[in-house]
């Protein structure tokens, strides 16, 4: 079954590179599309899920892509595989090791690019976890501050580090990854749905901070989609985190980094503010429909 899944995939990365190929020989892609040729594109979590899902879209639009994570062996794999596959060179790949949380890290990261990656046309920010699945008296400290250190603080120091260059070089777009448990919160889902619920807050309060700026900002936010999400969540129990996904068709990172190149694509003028995607077996946070 995971083998099947793995060449569905692969199917349609293949699919859509050959699509986008075509495209672009056919010059339509400038008429419909913004062009992302040599556009430089920062990644946070791109080790693995959506993220990787993302550098594997974007490696097929002539951008030029940073991809971040702590497990730079993963990302060095990443960008093998990109490479051998001819998608994208090895020059147009740059690989930092980078834990968000580490606000001082972040900012050297960001101030020791060298030149020639230094002015970031789109920031993804996409790193970050749920731990545990508890009722929030039961909760972990530790499980609580991971959360609340990554998927808000991480988000915060990456855009604040970034966004002063594309304020100063007039054009950006920030894309965060938000999640329906911003929307709606579930039951044991506390403390995750709070960081979600401030992601989808960070986002509005950045496009207003911005207005008068053609800087873009946009929050995708997803249901279920089958990534590592629900291994970390349960601190590497994969037969639970199986279950989550048992009898239903969730959303691949594909589908996600599909409606994000959709968004950083669309006409300067155009702001795609929200996406809330979910699969087709699901209609809310709690409600699933299982074969
Ligand atoms: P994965 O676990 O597959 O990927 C998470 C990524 O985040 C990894 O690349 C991981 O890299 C990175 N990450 C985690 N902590 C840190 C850190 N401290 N510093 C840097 N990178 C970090 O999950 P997804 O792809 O599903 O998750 C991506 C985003 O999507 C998250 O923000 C998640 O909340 C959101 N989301 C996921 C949904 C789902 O159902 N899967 C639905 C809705 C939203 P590494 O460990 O190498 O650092
Ligand atoms: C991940 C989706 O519903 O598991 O953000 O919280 S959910």
């Amino acid at each position: 079954m995971a083998e099947v899944k793995k060449n569905n995939t692969y199917q349609i990365f293949k699919n859509y590179f050959k699509i986008v190929l075509k495209i672009r020989r056919n010059k339509i892609w400038d008429e419909f599309m913004l062009s992302l040729k040599n556009k430089i594109i920062f990644i946070t979590g791109a080790s693995s899920g959506i993220g990787a899902a993302c550098a594997k879209i974007f490696a097929a639009t002539g951008a030029k892509l940073i991809l971040a994570a702590r497990r730079i062996d993963r990302l060095q794999e990443l960008a093998n595989k990109l490479t051998e596959n001819d998608y994208i060179s090895p020059e147009s790949i740059h690989l930092i090791q980078l834990d968000v949380r580490d606000r001082l890290v972040v900012e050297s990261a960001i101030s020791n690019l060298p030149k020639e990656w230094s002015s970031i046309d789109i920031l993804i920010n996409n790193a970050g976890l749920s731990r545990g699945l508890d009722k929030l008296h039961e909760g972990e400290f530790q499980d609580w501050e991971e959360m609340i250190d990554t998927n808000i603080k991480g988000l915060l120091y990456l855009t604040r580090y970034i966004l002063p260059g594309m304020v100063e070089r007039n054009c950006g777009h920030v894309v965060n990854i938000g999640s329906i448990a911003g929307h709606q919160t579930y039951p044991k889902g506390n403390v995750y749905c709070g960081t979600k619920a401030a992601v989808k807050a960070i986002s509005e309060g950045l496009k207003q901070d911005l207005l008068g700026t053609p800087i873009r900002v946009t929050s995708i936010d997803p249901g279920m989609v089958e990534t590592e999400f629900s291994e970390v969540r349960f601190h590497g129990d994969g037969d639970r985190a199986k279950k989550v996904y048992q009898g239903l068709t969730p959303l691949t990172a594909a589908d996600v980094a599909d409606a994000i190149l959709f968004s950083v694509t669309r006409s300067p003028h155009v702001n795609i503010n929200e996406i809330i995607m979910m699969p087709v077996d699901q209609a809310s946070a709690t409600l699933n429909y299982r074969r």
